[in-house]
């Protein structure tokens, strides 16, 4: 995590003019949660696109595309016009690692590597810890595929946005929420691009918009390295789901919000091999890509 943190000093540093640091929240620990907000300074109000990683601990694979996401949009920066248009009609406001507690803690050692929740002690009467963050959002939350159980990896916390993760999402986001056009939180494993919502009771007012562009989106996945991605809502992909930071985000009347299960299928899982990030990064930026050239163009 200092690597990441150095990395976030270095990029504002070579890029002053578009890079700048935004501290947004503490964690449990007492950990700073910061973001990168990426853009041309126009002195207008701008548009806005939402993309955070590591909301879960132990998808590593998560934080690393966020840096990499950061890294091409940079480069694209110099040399690619459309990049530039975007950039100076948008701000980019990337959170490399949410659940930085969490993160750490599935660092530690082989006993911790499949750590999912955050870090907070549980309830009064319950040993266990953590929260599972993407639970924990004020979007019907405790209502389906959730544990009330706080040794469950699913335990939605005691109330909705008990958590100060969730929390610093919520007011970040929520503060700005006309500004935001795209929001993006990144998961893995599964190769999924989940639309709102995660109750099969509601249905998106734009469902058929998040669909097309979510299948433009896994269609240029696959021209990259054949991968497939599926999309759909929870319920229709694998399970219903409440309280996550995607439906919450859509609640809020942020058009296209989307989540991105990374690879792979289930074979390697959590413990994606080296040798797949670089290729599941470049195919997951072009799907992302797809999704942020569609909103802003609209
Ligand atoms: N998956 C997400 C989760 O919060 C999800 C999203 C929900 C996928 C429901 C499928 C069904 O559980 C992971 N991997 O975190
Ligand atoms: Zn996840």
């Amino acid at each position: 995590m200092p690597e990441i943190t150095d990395w976030m000093v270095q990029a504002a540093k070579n890029y002053p003019e578009i890079v700048t640091i935004m501290e947004y929240g503490q964690t449990y620990e007492k950990r700073t949660i910061s973001l990168l907000k990426i853009g041309v300074n126009t002195g207008e109000k701008k548009k806005a696109i939402w993309m955070d990683c590591g909301i879960h601990a132990r998808e590593w694979i998560a934080p690393a595309f966020c840096q990499y996401f950061v890294r091409e949009i940079l480069q694209a920066y110099k040399t690619d016009p459309k990049m530039q248009v975007m950039m100076t009609n948008m701000d980019f406001f990337v959170t490399p690692v949410l659940n930085i507690d969490g993160y750490i803690h599935s660092w530690k050692d082989n006993t911790t590597r499949l750590w999912r929740k955050n870090r907070s002690p549980g309830p009064l009467n319950c040993t266990c810890y953590g929260t599972d963050l993407n639970r924990n959002f004020n979007a019907n939350w405790g209502t389906l595929g959730v544990s009330f159980d706080c040794c469950d990896n699913t335990f939605c916390g005691i109330k909705p946005v008990s958590e100060p993760e969730a929390q610093a999402v919520t007011y970040f986001v929520g503060n700005r929420r006309e500004d935001f056009l795209c929001f993006l939180t990144i998961h893995s494993y599964g190769q999924l691009l989940l639309v709102p919502f995660g109750h099969p009771n509601f249905i998106a007012s734009n469902y058929d918009e998040l669909m097309k562009v979510g299948r433009g989106a896994a269609d240029a996945i696959r021209s990259v390295h054949g991968k497939h991605y599926t999309v759909g809502t929870s319920p229709d992909v694998l399970y219903a789901n409440s309280g996550s930071s995607r439906d919450w985000a859509r609640m809020q009347g942020i058009p296209l919000t989307y989540t991105f299960e990374l690879r792979d299928n289930g074979t390697f899982g959590f413990e994606l091999p080296q040798d797949q990030i670089q290729p599941t990064c470049e195919e997951a930026y072009s799907g992302a890509l797809h999704i942020i050239t569609y909103a802003h163009d609209k």
